[in-house]
């Protein structure tokens, strides 16, 4: 038992107490891995397998309904081709919502106390490179966080140094071997980026912008999660074309690009052992 995994702590017991509502719906002791999807990604569920149990997220302990469009609010058990059983959580709180981090990251913290030992995080985001296009499915190689919160609690020093597995990556290449790699900046939201701090975050390595992920990739590391990042770039950075935001554009972008990511998504997802 971890840290966090003690039963006085109150996150845990809330992650328990979800896996359990999902242990018994599913009727399975465990699940192999996990799934969380983002904008864009969301009509993955049934292509990566068939569904054992669906839970709206308003019946499961410590899951939010998040409000944004393209969200289910739903987490799915299912059974994939490959014989794996994977929890989809189509329901992800994102920090903006002012939940608190411990509600960020409630649902890989579920996904680990169902006994997932990885888990795919995907998002929408905004691409600073031109030569990322929207429609533009990246591997995420790394990530900068700066929301200036951390998804842990208390002393616990984990190593960073890979928080986005290297094998993963290579079996995601191995189902795509032209998809690119980038460092996701994490910002708090729920506004969209300035130009210039889209300028920041390209001078500080930064090759994605995005409000989400990696405050649950730390929160799964900790878990002993093994973690993929897949984003789907759904429109340019601020300043980076002359046009502005939307999220109808966002939203369109995903919508156009879903039929090729939901399959790169499940091809990706039957090759983890
Ligand atoms: I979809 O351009 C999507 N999510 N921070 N910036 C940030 N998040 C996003 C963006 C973007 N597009």
């Amino acid at each position: 038992m971890t840290a966090q995994q003690s039963p006085s702590d109150p996150s845990a017991a809330l992650a328990a107490r979800a896996a359990a509502v999902l242990r018994e719906a599913a009727g399975l002791d465990s699940v192999d891995l996990a799934v969380v999807l983002g904008s864009g990604w969301t009509q993955a569920a049934d292509l990566i397998g068939t569904t054992v149990a669906s839970v709206a997220a308003e019946q499961l302990p410590g899951f939010h309904v998040s409000g944004v469009p393209g969200h289910s609010g739903r987490v799915t058990v299912v059974r994939s081709a490959a014989g794996q059983t994977v929890l989809v959580i189509g329901a992800r709180t994102h920090l903006y919502q002012g939940l608190g981090v411990d509600a960020v990251t409630h649902g890989v913290r579920a996904a680990a106390a169902l006994g997932a030992h990885a888990v795919v995080l995907t998002n929408g985001c905004g691409g600073i490179d031109p030569a990322l296009a929207p429609g533009t499915p990246v591997l995420i190689a790394d990530h900068i966080n700066l929301t200036g919160e951390s998804a842990l609690r208390g002393p616990r020093f984990i190593d960073c140094t890979e928080v986005y597995s290297a094998r993963l990556r290579s079996l995601a290449r191995e189902v795509a071997p032209e998809l690119p790699e980038g460092v996701y900046a994490q910002f708090r939201g729920p506004q969209y980026e300035t130009p210039a701090e889209v300028r920041m975050a390209r001078t500080l390595g930064a090759d994605l912008v995005g409000m989400s992920t990696a405050l649950e990739a730390v929160a799964a590391r900790a878990e002993g999660l093994e973690v993929l990042g897949l984003s789907l770039v759904t429109n340019l950075a601020a300043g980076v074309s002359a046009t502005p935001l939307s999220h109808a554009e966002v939203m369109e972008a995903g919508r156009s690009a879903a039929p090729v990511i939901t399959k790169l998504l499940a091809d990706i997802v039957g090759k983890i052992a």
